[in-house]
């Protein structure tokens, strides 16, 4: 009888593991490459507001190091990101192409843990630059998904965001920026508009010279100035390596 209770025991015990390893769910791009530190950049299913709710995102397992989970990115023009406040927060676009993940994913992403941001872009020559900074999180929509960003620690294109600290979310429907007018709908984008940008990543994709109007495009000032409309950027996320080990 002893027996049979200690392979009855194993047998429960064997359960218990195998399940606690199904009920792994990644909160963010991080944790899927601790997980499995050959994962190839592309989309993954993330769990950052719960197992009830999956969220499909675009994992950069490459650049300096991986971990990225990308939150913004323009690659070809395909979608549209002149919309309403409620697609800001919601969420828009193909994961494997264009997309805004959403306020509300965003914020869930920043409120667990210390997240770096890092900025990637590429010009109509070739090129390509970074910018990152320290840290990123933004507030819940009751104070307007307001800004917290820490300080620029390097990179070639530039600082062009720490003049969007501390400022609320605008769109052309919600209008919390710093300019007597709306700054959503004359720069055609959402973002954290101070009166108004020194980058505009969801404004108006064309390609470079296409259009006239100055700062409606694509632009990262401190890299290509006000008149450069980019070929590609995308805004990504990773929690901060917090070191303990002694040197
Ligand atoms: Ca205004």
């Amino acid at each position: 009888m002893i027996w049979v209770a200690l392979l009855l025991g194993q047998l429960l015990l064997a359960v218990a593991v195998q399940s606690n390893s199904k009920a792994y769910l990644p909160l963010d791009c991080d944790d899927i490459y601790r997980c499995d530190n050959k994962s190839n950049s592309g989309v993954y299913t993330i769990y950052p507001g719960g197992p009830t709710t999956p969220l499909h995102v675009y994992c950069d397992m490459k650049t300096d190091g991986g971990r990225w989970t990308v939150f913004l990115r323009r690659v070809d023009g395909t979608e549209s990101f002149f919309r309403p406040w409620k697609h800001y927060k919601a969420g828009f676009g193909n994961i494997a192409g264009e997309y805004w993940l959403g306020l509300e994913n965003i914020l869930l992403l920043t409120m667990r843990k210390e997240n770096e941001l890092r900025v990637d872009m590429e010009d109509w020559e070739g090129a390509d630059a970074s910018a990152q900074y320290s840290t990123f999180s933004i507030d819940s929509e009751n104070n307007g998904y307001q800004l917290h960003l820490g300080s620029f620690t390097g990179g070639t294109a530039g600082d062009s965001l720490s003049q969007h600290k501390s400022m609320k979310f605008t769109t052309f429907d919600k209008d919390q920026d710093a300019w007597d007018k709306n700054c959503g709908q004359h720069f055609l984008g959402g973002f954290w508009y101070n009166a108004c940008h020194h980058t505009n990543p969801t404004g108006m994709y064309a390609p470079h010279g296409a259009i006239g109007h100055d700062n409606v495009q694509v632009v990262w000032n401190a890299w290509k100035g006000w008149n450069y409309s980019l070929k590609t950027i995308a805004m990504k996320i990773r929690p901060v390596v917090k070191c303990s080990c002694t040197l």
